[in-house]
């Protein structure tokens, strides 16, 4: 049983505990934190978005807190997933790069994690949907027919129904605490990321069983589902997901678990699928947008949030629950699948007028919708411009449930961060760093923006259209102000010689260690 206070009552008197403590101490506010996927700084109605209406997530906008300069670490999944539930840059973790579906556990285990700070304030503590940081003790060695170690309950969470990466990497499976859930018996799982299992089609050399989805560039290994994916896998049977319904399984388990745990206080991170490729919403969700499944994807992904809201309402919850709403890096259009995206956009700009997208270090990279929803807590919109990073979610986490980090603990996230991610009453992160996907870094203060210079290629090579930002010089725009240049048109570097070099010693200084002060950049 969870420690739900200090209330010395006879272990026969286990129903009387509960009421005990909801009259003498404050009940915790629960914590839901709603990790969409590639999802956009322009993809949400509250947002500017066009042709997708997202009227969940716009009221939770309404009557909470909307950041519009607020950076996920990275912009890509793994790196970014890393840092949020760790408080440790990616570039301080090997293999923290975009993880294959057969990556080991990347997050050891005697690591402390957002998970464990709940957990240790007496939360109840699940992780649903989208994982993508490894599992198990060895790359490509997991036994998927049996429990796999170490898996999420090593990291603090009490429940996890999750992929174990991507929905387009294999295994296509969902694993819930560390077993894959249904298991078929009969349809035992292999796994591999080198070569094909025999006999079995591929995207590639059987194009005719892509009933489903069609790729654009590649993801023509194994197909499950009509679908081809990223590896190679073969068995799983009746265990193996349908991508139209993984919206629904994923939410209704957190509705399950909420449900359950209503009684204590309880962290939920809920990933989501949406709006990751392949993009293949259910059939109630197909047509209520002009853009396809793209579009469609962000409705479904807008349900999900009602359904968990409404959860949280029809308990009596919603009160003094933390809501948090974000995405763990920005948006693509075409990620490799023929969905359309591109062609039935009709105006709509998932980038919000940024520069840049997924992969890249330029704004639209990491500059992701941010919402905090709490009734009792905020009692007034705003909309703060103030920089904010994922980075010091466990600081914020720590501040909530009110428990101390233990030393060593989330080395780079600010221990202060809780007053703004809830309140936005400072002038917020004093500045964030971003890396793209060939690790080159960027530094803001609000004020400038400084990427280091990379002589990676200025488009993202195999397919997305996507300028990576990429320069063999250093660049620095100017990000506030009358003269403000958000779209990172005018690189201010030459004329700046100062900024540029006291903003590449501060990077250098913080990818070797932890930098806690406050900086301005003159
Ligand atoms: C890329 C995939 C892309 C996506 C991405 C990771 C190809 C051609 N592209 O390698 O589709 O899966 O990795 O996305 O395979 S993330 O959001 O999980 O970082
Ligand atoms: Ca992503």
């Amino acid at each position: 049983m969870k420690n739900r206070g200090s209330c010395f009552l006879p272990i026969l008197l286990v129903a009387p505990l509960a009421s005990c403590v909801q009259s003498h101490v404050e009940q915790k506010p629960n914590v839901v934190f709603i990790y969409a996927d590639d999802l956009g700084f322009g993809d949400l109605g509250c947002y500017g978005a066009q042709n997708v209406k997202t009227p969940n997530v716009d009221s939770l906008a309404a009557s909470g807190l909307q950041f519009t300069n607020a950076h996920s670490v990275a912009s890509t999944s793994t790196p970014s997933r890393y840092a949020l539930l760790t408080g440790e840059y990616p570039w301080r973790k090997k293999g923290t790069d975009v993880a294959a579906g057969d990556a080991a556990m990347i997050i050891a285990p005697n690591q402390y994690t957002v998970a464990d700070v709940f957990k240790s304030a007496g939360y109840a503590t699940a992780a649903f949907g989208k994982w993508h940081l490894g599992l198990g003790a060895e790359t490509g060695r997991q036994n998927w027919n049996e429990p796999l170690e170490p898996a999420l309950a090593d990291l603090g969470f009490d429940y996890s129904y999750i992929m174990a990466a991507t929905a387009d990497r294999v295994p296509c499976v969902f694993i819930e605490n560390g077993r894959v859930a249904n298991y078929d018996a009969s349809a035992p799982i292999q796994v591999s990321y080198r070569t094909n299992f025999e006999g079995e089609p591929t995207g590639r050399d059987n194009p005719e069983l892509l009933y489903n989805l069609k790729h654009s560039h590649g993801h023509d290994m194994s197909i499950v589902n009509g679908i081809g994916r990223i590896g190679y896998m073969k068995g799983g049977g009746t265990a193996l997901w349908q991508d139209e319904n993984i919206a629904d399984s994923i939410t209704a388990r957190a509705v399950r678990f909420i449900a359950e745990n209503k009684q204590q206080p309880f962290f939920i991170y809920f990933a989501t699928n949406d709006v990751h490729v392949p993009r293949f919403p259910h059939e109630r969700f197909r047509g209520v947008t002009n853009m396809g499944h793209r579009g469609d994807a962000i409705a479904q992904f807008d349900w999900s949030v009602g359904e968990i809201v409404n959860a949280l309402r029809r308990y009596g919850l919603l009160e003094n629950t933390i809501v948090i709403l974000t995405s763990d890096n920005g948006p693509v259009v075409d990620d490799g699948y023929a969905d359309m995206a591109r062609e039935l956009l009709n105006g709509h700009d998932p980038m919000g007028g940024l520069r840049g997208g997924k992969y890249s270090c330029y704004e639209a990279g990491t500059r992701v919708p941010f919402i905090v929803h709490w009734p009792k807590g905020i009692k007034k919109h705003k909309k703060p411009s103030s920089l904010l990073s994922q980075i010091d979610f466990m600081a914020v986490a720590s501040a909530i449930a009110d428990v101390e980090l233990p030393s060593g603990a989330a080395p780079d996230a600010h221990r202060d961060a809780a007053e703004h991610w809830l309140h936005a009453v400072d002038k917020g992160r004093a500045y964030a760093v971003g890396m793209a996907s060939n690790h080159t870094l960027w530094l803001s203060d609000g004020t400038w923006k400084y990427i280091q210079p990379s002589n990676g290629p200025a488009m993202v090579p195999w397919g997305p259209k996507i300028e990576t930002g990429y320069n063999v010089n250093p660049q620095l725009y100017k990000m506030s102000g009358d003269d403000a240049n958000v779209c990172e048109v005018e690189n201010l570097a030459h004329g700046n010689p100062e900024t540029v070099r006291q903003m590449e010693a501060f990077l250098n200084e913080l990818r070797k260690k932890p930098q806690q002060q406050e900086t301005v950049f003159k």
